[in-house]
């Protein structure tokens, strides 16, 4: 099979197998009606420890993770830590993620000797990754098509003429995976900056730049406000466009302990998800034993996809109404509310229920939730930020907030649920291509160097530029760009055009085959392994969901001697692109105290951080707007009056979200399961409404065939799907990333964040020839 059939990209009516492992036995669908978590949970990851060999180490492993003060950060995702005692909230998906990184299988020399390049395509992803832990640096050779092994100074050196050889820095691209430390982050970005470029693309520009720009416009920060213990203590919490039972698993143990207090939960998705039911809280062994759930949600809301800014209108329409807002809080620290309340008045009932997709009577049931609770918190993930109108749905967010003064008080506050464990540190340190004058003119300073001051490209910008030619080496940070990324086959032709790609990987993917004229492979350590430098062992600083900086200190044994931290390969790289540097990137290899200590001059909240960082549970950075100090150009916290989106789908186009199955992280697949929908033995799925499936002639489990009409009318296909017949809305569909990023065109993305649509595909459904 060739990569393309495997996703499906093959012939009309030819069956696609997708990214995962490709599992024997007929595809299946049944409701899950057990609690989220609880024994499944352990029965899974029971068979993953199994498969990566290291069933004893792994669960040894795992009673490290997320301890205050000597364990590692679970890289599994950027929840934080129960700072009240509860260290060791377990959770499946952390397990499974932190066990496939110590596999015990290696991608070693003899493994790239014995398969080609063009063999290796063939290969499902999952088949990819499971070959091992990378070893060595590779270097690809084009006359034997085999990746072969390199010294580190030599492949430090070829990168080093590639980067030299360019007429500007601003030919060069530098992306970040969200799983980077905040010290290799700050390394990397004054790499690209001392160099002259803030090309500086991140998987953030897929995942939550909605986000931070609404935040940064509406109330001068471009972060969450609340904390863990924010969470025990309010009375409505809203959940929007999050699955948090497979992508945020340790909320569940929030959501659980807030419903026995009596807080609302309501649930805001097109999909009804398993966490809106109920869960076996992970490390309640005796409700384990004992089978005890507790639910998770009280209320479920179904918006259209794309229709949650016209749900907060229509909500904020019922408040002012009602006349339920705080004035004190209004008054003294809000402006716009004039020009808000005029266009919720002129916000039609017709126009909110076309645009949401939700009837009136429910927005007034949610509104009637929102009034009665003193302290409420909205959290939100990729359901939210990967649509066009993002921007303006996370300020409609805060504006709803803000009318009831719930912001800057305990219990309550914007929360968006972040991805990669630490993708918010990872702009905190730097990783930025639209960087603030402010940041730049203490870099300068404390570095002695002069950053470029003109804006970087982003991934959607990136991709366009190594189309064009303009962008001709690009760096890869960790994470699997080439999958990663939208429009599967522009963005590959993209890659191929490049003189030189640079992957700095754990693990083989398929970012290494989609490669340019040269190419290397920089195997690094990972976060559950020793770091050892000259001054001793190393450790790390991540920042999660909210706020909170800690140490991560990895324990076991590297997957191989020759493999490099991450610091230290920027350092090579660096060094070697930078021959005049006056930057010590050897002296802040030798003790990353020293990267902190630079860093303390740089960033705000980190003056100390050797220090505060070692403490127990770390220490939180100040965010103004928590304060009720808002540093945007007004000095008061900014409600927004965007207009509502029209819905347009015409010619029986379905609107389609590209989504996670419970048994992948990302890129990353671990089976063709997902437990939580019910799912097995197929990942190439369109979820889609009965009554459209009817309409269409089509019965469960039916093959296929999907095609997306981009806004420019171009069409992108998949061949050999299966349809699945979900609790949906009419209208509404939706698949698995990355096997159909395929269809969203990359010229596709927000015009507020530059977010490619990834949950907003227009498509048409056929069935197989
Ligand atoms: N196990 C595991 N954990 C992960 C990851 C993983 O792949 N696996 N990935 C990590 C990363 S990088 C990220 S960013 C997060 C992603 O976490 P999620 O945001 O939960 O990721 P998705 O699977 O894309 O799910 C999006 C959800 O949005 C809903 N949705 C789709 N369209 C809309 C809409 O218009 N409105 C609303 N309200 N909802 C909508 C979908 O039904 C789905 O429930 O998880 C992180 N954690
Ligand atoms: N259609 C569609 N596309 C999407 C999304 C979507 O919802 N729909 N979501 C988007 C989002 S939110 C994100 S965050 C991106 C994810 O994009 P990425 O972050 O680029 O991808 P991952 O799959 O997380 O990366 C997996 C790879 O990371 C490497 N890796 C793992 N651990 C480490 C480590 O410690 N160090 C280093 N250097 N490498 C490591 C391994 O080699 C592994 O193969 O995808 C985006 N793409
Ligand atoms: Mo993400």
């Amino acid at each position: 099979m060739t990569d393309e059939e495997l996703r499906g990209q093959g012939s009309p009516g030819s069956p696609a197998r997708g990214c995962g492992p490709g599992m024997p036995g007929e595809p299946s669908q049944q409701d899950y009606t057990h609690p989220s978590a609880g024994w499944g949970a352990a029965r899974s990851v029971g068979q993953v420890l199994m498969r990566s060999r290291e069933p004893i180490a792994g669960a040894r492993a795992m009673l490290r993770m997320n301890q205050e003060r000597n364990g590692f950060d679970c890289p599994g995702c950027a929840w934080p830590d129960d700072p009240n005692g509860l260290h060791l909230d377990l959770c499946e998906n952390g397990i499974k993620h932190v066990t496939w990184e110590m596999t015990g299988k290696r991608a070693d020399p003899a493994f790239f000797a014995a398969h080609t390049v063009t063999e290796l395509s063939g290969w499902s992803d999952f088949d990819l990754e499971n070959a091992g832990r990378l070893t060595e640096p590779m270097r690809y050779d084009a006359t034997s098509d085999h990746y072969v092994p390199v010294s580190w100074d030599e492949a430090f050196a070829l990168a080093g003429r590639h980067v030299q050889a360019l007429d500007s820095p601003n030919q060069a691209a530098f992306y970040t995976s969200g799983r980077l430390s905040n010290e290799a982050t700050f390394l990397y970005q004054l790499w690209a900056r001392e160099l002259g470029t803030n090309n500086l693309p991140d998987c953030s520009n897929m995942c939550h730049e909605a986000s931070g720009r609404a935040l940064q416009a509406s109330i001068g920060t471009g972060k969450g406000t609340v904390t863990i213990t924010d969470w025990e203590q309010a009375d409505s919490i809203w959940v929007m466009g999050v699955n948090a039972a497979s992508n945020a698993p340790r909320m569940l143990t929030a959501l659980s302990d807030a419903y026995k207090r009596g807080c609302g939960i309501v649930h805001i998705n097109p999909l009804i998800e398993v966490a809106s039911r109920r869960t076996i809280v992970p490390h309640e062994f005796v409700a384990m034993g004992t089978f005890r759930s507790t639910p998770t949600g009280t209320m479920d809301i179904q918006p259209r996809i794309g229709g949650d800014l016209a749900l907060m209108r229509g909500v904020a329409k019922v408040v002012l109404e009602k006349d339920a807002v705080d004035h004190e809080f209004l008054n003294r620290y809000a402006t716009g509310l004039d020009d808000y309340r005029a266009v919720c008045a002129a916000t039609s009932w017709d126009e909110i229920t076309a645009s949401s997709g939700v009837d009136e009577d429910t927005i007034r049931r949610l509104a009637d939730v929102y009034i009665a609770s003193e302290r409420t918190i909205i959290s939100w993930c990729l359901g939210v930020t990967q649509q066009e109108h993002a921007v303006d749905t996370i300020r409609e967010i805060t504006n709803l907030l803000l009318l009831r003064g719930n912001i800057g008080k305990p219990g309550a506050g914007p929360s968006p649920i972040r991805g990669h464990s630490n993708v918010q540190g990872n702009r905190t340190c730097g990783i930025d291509h639209r960087p603030k004058p402010e940041f730049l003119d203490r870099l300068a300073a404390a570095c002695g160097i002069n950053p470029p001051r003109e804006h970087g490209l982003d991934t959607v910008g990136v991709l366009k530029a190594m189309t064009e030619g303009s962008v001709r080496v690009f760096v890869g940070m960790g994470g699997n760009f080439a999958m990663a990324a939208p429009d599967t086959s522009y963005t590959f032709a993209a890659l191929r055009k490049c003189a030189l790609t640079v992957q700095v990987s754990t693990k083989l993917n398929r970012s290494h085959l989609v490669h340019g004229t040269d190419a290397l492979i920089l195997p690094c350590i990972g976060r559950t392994e020793t770091d050892i430098q000259a001054s001793g062992p190393q450790v790390i600083t991540v920042e999660d969901s909210m706020s909170m900086v800690h140490a991560s200190r990895g324990r076991r044994r590297p997957a191989a001697p020759s493999l490099l931290s991450e610091p230290a390969i920027i350092a090579g790289l660096a060094r070697a692109s930078l021959p005049s540097s006056g930057t010590p990137w050897q002296a802040y290899v030798e003790n990353y105290d020293r990267i902190r200590d630079t860093m303390g001059q740089v960033l705000d909240g980190f003056e100390d951080v050797n220090r505060l960082a070692r403490q127990p549970h770390g220490f939180r950075l100040r965010q103004p707007a928590r304060e009720r100090v808002f540093l945007t150009p007004s000095g008061l916290a900014e409600l927004s009056s965007a207009p509502l989106p029209s819905v347009d789908l015409s010619g029986g186009l379905l609107m389609l979200g590209t989504m996670r199955s419970h048994d992948q992280w990302n890129t990353t697949i671990y089976s063709d399961n997902d437990r939580y929908r019910g799912l097995r033995n197929l990942r190439t799925v369109i979820f889609m409404n009965r009554d459209d499936m009817g309409r269409l002639g089509l019965s469960e489990f039916d093959h296929v065939d999907i095609t997306s009409v981009a806004k420019d009318g171009s069409e992108r296909s998949v061949y050999g799907y299966r349809a699945v017949g979900y609790d949906i809305p009419a209208g509404n569909a939706a698949g698995y990333m990355p096997e159909m990023n395929i269809l969203c065109p990359a010229g596709d993305y927000s015009e507020q964040s530059g977010q490619p649509l990834m949950k907003h595909l227009r498509v048409r459904v056929t069935p197989a020839p």
